[in-house]
């Protein structure tokens, strides 16, 4: 009976350490992103893996160069639970919560410090939190950058130079919208786009200096306009079940290396830009550095007043969005 009553203390025992933090010592965490290794959503993701175990237990396994297909699919994933977590550019979630169109209002903010300011201020805040009713817990924002326009028709100096250019743009509601505003004939396509623009599928494209370094893009584009036109970023997100499912101090974990990854991650875009601009000038792409971006604005002012902002919640969150941006600006 002794040795019984011993037996059961002792599983008792291992019961209680199962149910405390260490159930999940050693879990293996996956994470997508649709890019490769030394692009932007690496960096925080590897960032991540390499905060999160060095302070935990955890495993966290990178899928990435779309070995999960595109950030589309990812993300889909990430809501069936077969994959964690992701580093994902904020375009193509505005399918699933049309909120998100809010960060891609054409030329909302002017700088990275403006970017800082709104993302990691309430409004960014709220919009993490309007992810949950895609069942995506919001954990912080890197970034992809600032969107710039390379094509193979002509140089682009004003929105008229658009006019009838095939575009690949994101599989995202409002990047297709907003280039048919500009004029061109915007084809939704999930990353990568390399033999496309090759082959002439598409003229055009437009990404972060980054990207078109990184992927090359100008072995088979031959004008640049930097039109910052939408400021790209990435969102960090989790499976809100599995999530809400940690012990309250592993959640708490997560989120801050990941919120400690992307503000380094953004860091390293921002210190690697003129960098990637000089490289590209090198390889021989013909670069217009100041486009007439008021022909461009002018072109899209209305934007807002379009079914894409339609519906009383994405209306709210961009009012959220535009009035931080008029606060910082003293307006
Ligand atoms: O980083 O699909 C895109 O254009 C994205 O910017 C992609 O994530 C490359």
């Amino acid at each position: 009976m002794k040795i019984w009553a011993k037996r059961l203390a002792l599983f008792c025992v291992g019961l209680m350490l199962l149910g405390g933090s260490s159930a999940w010592a050693g879990a293996t965490i996956k994470l997508g992103v649709v890019t490769k290794p030394g692009s932007a959503q690496n960096v925080c993701a590897e960032k991540f893996k390499e905060l999160l175990e060095a302070r935990s237990d955890y495993q966290v396994k990178i899928y990435h160069s779309a070995s999960l297909g595109t950030e589309t699919q990812i993300l889909q994933q990430i809501q069936m639970n077969t994959v964690q977590m992701g580093v994902i550019t904020a375009g193509p979630f505005d399918v699933f919560i049309p909120e998100v169109r809010v960060i891609n209002y054409p030329f909302l903010f002017a700088d990275a410090r403006e970017v800082d300011q709104v993302l990691d201020g309430p409004a960014g805040q709220k919009l993490l939190k309007a992810l949950e009713k895609a069942r995506f817990k919001g954990l912080a924002f890197s970034e992809n950058g600032f969107r710039h326009l390379t094509n193979n028709v002509r140089p682009v100096h004003t929105v008229d130079d658009v006019k009838g250019i095939k575009i690949r743009v994101m599989e995202s509601v409002l990047h297709k919208e907003l280039w048919r505003l500009l004029g061109a004939n915007p084809t939704p396509m999930g990353w990568p786009i390399y033999t496309e623009l090759q082959q002439g599928t598409i003229d055009a494209q437009e990404n972060p200096l980054w990207v078109i370094w990184t992927y090359k893009l100008y072995e088979v584009q031959k004008y640049l306009s930097l039109t910052g036109h939408v400021y790209s970023a990435h969102i960090d997100v989790a499976n809100l079940d599995w999530f809400n499912g940690l012990p309250a101090a592993d959640q708490e974990l997560i989120q801050r290396c990941m919120q400690e990854a992307a503000l380094y991650q953004r860091q390293w875009n921002r210190d690697n830009e003129a960098d990637f601009l000089s490289k590209l000038k090198a390889a021989g792409m013909q670069v217009n550095e100041h486009p007439d971006l008021a022909t461009f604005r002018a072109r899209v002012s209305d934007i807002r007043n379009l079914d894409i902002y339609a519906g009383s919640e994405v209306q709210a969150m961009l009012e959220a969005f535009l009035d931080a941006v008029r606060q910082i600006r003293g307006q």
